[in-house]
Parts: C-alpha cells; structure tokens; sequence
C-alpha cells in the first residue's frame, strides 16, 4: 500500500506525482503555477531584466512553491504518511549559490516559514536559468582554458553552451568576484530542491550532472580540466556526483512535523526534466525517440554509447537508468506557438482548425520562429523570417502563420536530430502540445513514423515518481513502464503517406532556408 512520488520543479510550475504502483495508478497529479506566488516577480518563473539574453529566477520562489504545495495534498486526497519514497525532477542546468551553511544543515525548524531559513543561506540572491544565453564570451574563454571544443565536447557531451551551468558559474565569479568567494556549494535546481526536502546538501546525479560542461562522461566525475578552465576552486564548491537510483537519506523533521509525512520517508537523487522525462515516457531503452513539448521542445532518446553532435548543438546526458541519452533543445518551443496565436488573436481551438484548413508543405510559406533569442541554431537577436506569399511575409494570412510555425518547429526537430546513432521505431510525444491532435500529425508526417501519446502530460513527474518505485526496489523499468507508461488508446497518429512525401522533399529546401 506503499506510494511514490515524483515532484517537478520545472520553468513555470511545481508539480507532483503521485503513483500506487500495487494498484497499478496515478493516485494524484497536482500543480502549483508559479504565477500564483506574484510576490516574487517572477512572471512563468522569470525574474525580468532589461537584457534579454539573461534570465534568472528568484530561488525562494521554488523554496515558497514547494510549501504550498505540500500544504495542497491532504485536500487533494493525498496522504502524506504513505508516500514511502520520493524522488524529483528539475529544469536543467539553473544554478543556486549557497553559503557554506547549507552543507551542514541541522533539518530546518518547523516553526518558521522555509523561505525565511532559506533565504539567510543564498550567496547569490538569483538563479540563472537554461534561457539565459548571456555567457558566449564565457563559453570562449572556457573552451580556450580547456585545450579546444574537442575535448569539451567529447569530455563532457556537449560544446561549451551558454545555458550549461559551468559558463555561467565563470560568468559570476568574473562579475561578482566578492559573492563567489562566500559561496561554499552550487547546486542545481534539482539537487537544491532535493536537498531542502533532506534538510541537508544532497549529490548531484549524473542525469543533470552531465548538462554542466563540468562532468567527464566517461569517468562519470567531475572532470579536473573543465573545473580549472571554469573558475577557481571550484572543486571545493560542487556537491559529489552520484547515480540517479542513489538513495540520498530521509525526509527532513521538518516535512514530518508540518505537512505530516512520515519519518521513514526515503529521498532518491533529483535528476534533470528531460532525463526524467524519459523514464515517464517508457523511454529508459533505446529505440523509443520523444519529443516534448513543453515551454522549450525538445528531442531525446536513450542511447549505448555517447556519441556527440558533429554540429554542436546536441547534447548527452546520463539515462536514469543507466547509460546515455542524447537530447537537442529549441527555446522557440510554446512560447513561439504562443505569439502567432497571440499575434493572430485566436485560441487554441482556432489554431487548430488553421492547421486543418491548410495543405502539408503549407504552400511554399517557410517561416523561421525567433520570437525569443534560440540556441538551435545559436540566434541572439530575436527577430522571426518569413518568406513566402505577399500575404503571408506581410502577417495577413492567419492560417498559413499557424501551419508555418508548426510546420518550421517539426522540421528543425528532424533536421537537428539526424546526428543520433539510432533511428527512433517508436516516437512519443509528450508535453501541453501534444494535447493537439493536428500538431501531432504534422510531427508523425515529418519523421514519417506513428506518434504515440500517453495517458499523463506530465512525463517528468511521473518519471521521478518512476524512479523513486524502481529505487526502492519495487519493479524493474520493465514493469513499471509497462505499467504506468502505456501510450493512451485512440490517442496514437500515423503518417499520411503523400504528406510524408511533401516534408522528404521540403526538409532540403528548410535547411537552406534555415541557414
Ligand atoms: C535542456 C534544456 C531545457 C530545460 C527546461 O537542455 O535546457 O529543456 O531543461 O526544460
């Protein structure tokens, strides 16, 4: 009678999961919206700046989300005291600068609010997150200290990048050399999180580890060339890396005491959203390629052994379930879907009726979406390039706007994908916009293969609701993927043959345009 759960600390919310897995269901799915915690100005979880390269978010808000939350699942039917196991999901690559003091924490005092004991351990008041793309100059520097973007990225799975977490740590020790000092450990936004749940600092897992530009994939540790070409003494700065199945220790007094979980409560290690993802999906072999498409789209896939993008933009990080899993990640994902709705003023009932009116291959009308700056390909200014009709490159056309973006979305997503060793049999598809029967079918005439949907959209906390079961040893990823991982009846979309035909022809002619 023992349940699990996953919680997901993504962009714009903090989610839980909830599994039984002896009745084989979800027995909860619950979600605070960061927009409900106005106080921290941090509108769909971005703090605003006046550059739009740099994006960060206030760490308190995660802290004060996770409370309320946990306040919510008593009403919502969720008993705390038989949740045996939790484990945890986070926006990848965001990184939190604490005191020396959070390493040694005593548990935290139930009488006070979180935030307030939390906020005297911050040595950097934010948090730059995965859409911050303000490091190039980092990116260089580093790439230079550690010998050539060679042996970064077959170190470490990718090029240095500017959203990884090492550009950015180097970016705030050059510009805030006084914070940096005082900083005694930097966690990600997954082992932060699971560390508040554990009133201690908790290990990074090899999952999010590898989205630093810092592990050696090989080796599995940090690597000491990447450390040194970062920033100074950084090793005596990072938490240890561990396997994503570590058990970290028990649920801090705190939790116990306030919301009324129990103290045998056992904590896995958090991992990244995309690599918890792929647990949801019933990824965790290969074979079974996902795309999501969440506030940024991405690809991913399980694979044997790491092979690295020869274009640079892709990326390997550690599978959960051991091995590698490649992912390539656009940042014009909803948030592009969202400004030509918006641009057009209709809804997503609207939108999808555009796509049913317009032809495959959409008239010739190719569009480029950079409503924000993207980093596949690398774009710093945001500006979106249209060509087509007079009509169309002038905003008149509503319908061919709609079938452009989606239509521009899923060939970049193919193209960008094509460096990854296995061709994907399977091809699921999870996230807010996988809901839309018409998107989907696009993606399934593009790659030319079925598109799968499951039951539950929220893949991450699902997958480390997932991984906190198999941690405790309660099924292998077999079973609980056969389980809890079934693509939802009625739901599946399989490529129209002459569509397919039109996108083999069109994908060429994109590239072209898209260089
Ligand atoms: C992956 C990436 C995003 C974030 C936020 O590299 O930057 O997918 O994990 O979802």
């Amino acid at each position: 009678m023992n349940w699990y759960m996953g919680l997901d600390a993504s962009t714009q919310s903090l989610s839980a999961v909830v599994v039984d897995p002896e009745q084989s269901r979800i027995v909860g799915d619950l979600s605070v919206d960061f927009n409900e915690l106005p106080e921290y100005k941090c509108a769909s979880g971005v703090l605003e700046n006046s550059d739009p390269l740099v994006k960060h978010s206030d760490p308190l808000l995660w802290v004060a989300a996770l409370e309320k939350l946990f306040s919510q699942l008593r009403p919502s039917g969720i008993a705390p005291e038989r949740i045996a196991a939790i484990s945890g999901s986070g926006q990848q690559h965001g990184t939190v600068y604490l005191l020396d003091s959070f390493r040694e924490l005593d548990g935290w005092h139930s009488d006070r609010l979180l935030v307030e004991q939390v906020r005297q351990m911050l040595a950097r008041p934010t948090a730059p997150i995965w859409m911050d793309s303000s490091t190039s100059v980092e990116c260089a520097e580093i790439t230079r200290a550690a010998g050539g973007v060679e042996y970064v990225q077959q170190t470490t799975g990718s090029p240095a990048i500017e959203r990884f977490s090492g550009p950015q740590i180097r970016k705030f020790h050059k510009n805030h050399p006084e914070m940096y000092e005082a900083t005694g450990i930097i966690h990600l936004v997954s082992s932060f999180m699971g560390s508040l749940l554990a009133g201690r600092s908790i290990p990074i897992d090899y999952g999010d580890g590898a989205g630093m530009n810092l592990m050696n994939l090989e080796r599995e540790n940090w690597d000491r060339q990447m450390i040194e070409a970062t920033a100074p003494g950084l090793a005596d700065k990072l938490p240890p890396l561990r396997p994503s199945s570590t058990r970290v220790g028990k649920i801090a007094a705190y939790f116990v005491d306030k919301f009324g979980f129990s103290p045998e409560t056992e904590l896995l290690a958090w991992s990244g959203d995309n690599p918890n993802s792929l647990i949801g999906v019933g990824g965790w072999r290969p074979g079974v390629a996902v795309i999501s498409l969440g506030t940024s789209h991405t690809y991913f896939a399980a694979m044997h052994t790491p092979t690295v993008d020869p274009d640079g933009y892709g990326h390997v990080f550690g599978n959960p379930a051991g091995g590698f899993m490649s992912l390539i990640c656009f940042k014009n994902g909803a948030l592009a879907q969202e400004a030509v709705r918006d641009q057009a003023r209709i809804d997503w009932r609207q939108f999808d009726q555009c796509l049913r009116d317009t032809p495959a291959g959409n008239h010739g009308n190719l569009m480029l979406p950079y409503f924000v700056p993207e980093i596949t390909p690398l774009v710093f200014r945001a500006s979106s390039v249209y060509r087509g009709t007079p009509e169309f490159e002038a905003g008149n056309d509503t319908p061919a706007r709609v079938r452009a973006v989606v239509e521009a979305q899923a060939l970049r997503l193919r193209l960008h994908s094509s460096w990854i060793e296995t061709e994907p049999g399977e091809l699921r598809v999870t996230g807010g916009a996988a809901k839309s029967t018409e998107v989907c079918q696009v993606l399934a005439d593009v790659f030319g293969t079925r598109v799968e949907r499951l039951e539950t959209g929220n893949s991450a906390g699902l997958g480390a609701a997932l991984r906190a079961a198999q941690g405790m040893g309660v099924d292998n990823w077999r079973g609980l993927a056969a389980t809890f991982c079934k693509p939802a009846s009625g739901q599946t979309v399989e490529p129209i043959p002459e569509h397919v035909a039109v996108y083999r022809k069109m994908l060429p002619t994109f590239a072209e345009f898209a260089k």
